[in-house]
């Protein structure tokens, strides 16, 4: 009797417990076609051109060039030679053009696609690296920091969508391909970021392929958590902002609470959303992130 009380207590109803999702190898239906998931599963990114159109890129960059609450809340990502990233971070899609995109079925559903699961919105950020000034990106996982926020699977992943051309001379991102099968790597400081172990980085580079992820304003790159990314500083003219949009999944909803949020259900929308909504820029409500609580420019 005492046996099977203490034996009840110990173990929890498995129901109470979403189930992670250990069996993501199995195709799904929606936007991705078959290849472009395997893609993702293989190399921890793939490149969707053309994921908005000319018509919605236009708007987004129009609302995010006069963008009054983003230009207040941008922090200075700060690389190790003094150059400065203006990245503006908010928790929740605003009734604003980002929002309407962070919630288009077509991102979504790709997201639940790709990772095999509900997702929900962990958070969004605009990274604008303006001519001559902008700044390097160190090598890093974005599991890297989201591991200390309580999430106990790497089961997350961002899409970067170009809102200007991304060329090698003005920063584009890069990728390393197949690195996000390393599981997650150490963290340390850099500058003012939080990079990945650069003993491990080297070595991962003279294993696997780097990737230059060249873009046209509205293309895409959807990438895995545990994939290592850099972007170099922008030496030319021209500006390059891109809009990120990042997705944990339900089943791996933080064990504890941290600066980003817990599971909260994502209303999808129709794709048609993005233009009706038009240029609008930021509403109130998104909870911006102050410099101060942001884990990539302070200490874990
Ligand atoms: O904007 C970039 O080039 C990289 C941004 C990035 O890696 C991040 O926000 O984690």
């Amino acid at each position: 009797m005492w046996c099977g009380l203490f034996w009840y207590h110990q173990c929890p109803n498995p129901a109470q417990f979403p189930t992670p999702n250990l069996k993501k190898k199995t195709m799904t239906t929606g936007p991705m076609s078959d290849l472009q998931v395997k893609a993702f599963q293989q190399d921890g990114f793939v490149v969707i051109r053309g994921l908005l159109d000319a018509e919605e890129t236009l708007l987004t960059l129009t609302a995010a060039r006069q963008d009054e609450a983003i230009r207040e809340h941008s922090m200075q990502v700060i690389d190790t030679k003094g150059r400065s990233t203006n990245l503006s971070l908010w928790n929740h899609p605003g009734d604003d053009i980002y929002g309407a995109i962070c919630r288009s079925r077509r991102v979504v559903d790709s997201m639940e696609q790709l990772l095999g699961d509900e997702v929900y919105h962990y958070h969004s950020k605009l990274s604008a690296k303006q001519p001559k000034v902008g700044g390097a990106w160190e090598w890093h996982q974005d599991y890297g920091y989201w591991y200390q926020n309580g999430c106990l699977f790497p089961d997350l992943a961002s899409v970067f969508i170009a809102l200007d051309p991304a060329t090698r001379e003005n920063g584009c991102l890069q990728l390393l391909k197949g690195s996000h099968r390393m599981g997650r790597i150490e963290h340390g400081r850099f500058g003012s970021q939080t990079g990945a172990d650069p003993e491990r980085v080297e070595a991962a580079m003279k294993r696997m392929e780097l990737v230059y992820c060249e873009m046209e304003p509205g293309d895409a790159v959807f990438f895995h958590g545990n994939t290592l990314h850099s972007s170099d500083p922008n030496v030319s003219d021209h500006p390059r902002w891109g809009l990120i949009c990042c997705y944990n999944t339900r089943s791996n909803d933080p064990y504890k609470e941290s600066h980003h949020p817990n599971y909260t259900p994502l209303l999808k929308l129709d794709d048609s959303s993005i233009q009706a909504m038009g240029a609008r820029g930021s509403e109130t409500g998104k909870s911006f992130l102050e410099a101060k609580r942001d884990k990539t420019q302070s200490a874990n």
